[in-house]
């Protein structure tokens, strides 16, 4: 995408003046790629996505039927936990809180845990996934994700570390317990809000 900004320093400059810019973050205009383990193949004829635990209706979508929900397009500053950051990404995807509209949570659930390909796992608040610019993202720049950036399915969390942003999400469990996930029972923060920079955990041992 064009850029209005003649340099990277002067990008940096502008966000940071705008108060757009974390602590400790700095700007990248690439879009690097982060993940652990390989990239999952994926098969159209046996993807699924499921949700399950605290809903009302446990439910699956084919790709079809997941391609058929109406969507929705943000525009986002996403912040990943190493220390880029990245202005202004444009997503296509279903809104997250159009989407729990579609089989209803029980009174218990206050947490959202996401299951991906490989057994990542993330979790999240209920409350930060009913924010406006929370979606279950497809599209990238006004086309499909690339494999290696989470197609066919991921998540997008602007308000978080972007490790919270799973790619490859093939499951939804809606659960009354939070479940630290993958990278948060590795040592990172539980929360990962980019603005407190909870970017570890800090445990004490007694
Ligand atoms: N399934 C899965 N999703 C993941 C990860 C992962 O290891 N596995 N890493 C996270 C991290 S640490 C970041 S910064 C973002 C990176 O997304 P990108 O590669 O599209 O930039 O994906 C997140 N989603
Ligand atoms: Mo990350």
């Amino acid at each position: 995408m064009a850029s209005e900004f003649q340099s990277r320093r002067e990008e940096e400059q502008a966000m940071k003046a705008a108060g757009r810019m974390p602590p400790g973050q700095s700007l990248t205009q690439k879009f690097p790629v982060l993940h652990y383990g390989p990239v999952p193949k994926f098969d159209p004829a046996t993807w699924d996505l499921r949700v399950f635990g605290a809903v009302q209706q446990e439910m699956r979508w084919t790709w079809d039927e997941f391609q058929a929900l109406p969507t929705v397009t943000v525009t986002a500053d996403i912040h990943c936990v190493t220390g880029w950051s990245k202005f202004d990404t444009t997503w296509e995807g279903v809104r997250f809180r159009d989407f729990i509209e579609l089989f209803g949570l029980t009174p218990e659930a206050r947490f959202v845990i996401a299951h991906a390909e490989y057994g990542f796992t993330t979790n999240l608040p209920l409350e930060v996934m009913l924010e406006d610019n929370v979606l279950l993202a497809y599209k990238y720049n006004g086309a499909y994700l690339e494999p290696e950036h989470g197609f066919p399915l991921r998540l997008v969390v602007p308000q978080r570390y972007f490790w919270k942003s799973a790619k490859w999400v093939r499951k939804l469990e809606f659960s009354p317990v939070d479940k630290p996930g993958f990278w948060e029972q590795a040592g990172y923060h539980n929360e990962g809000d980019p603005w407190k920079e909870q970017r570890h955990q800090h445990r004490s041992f007694f």
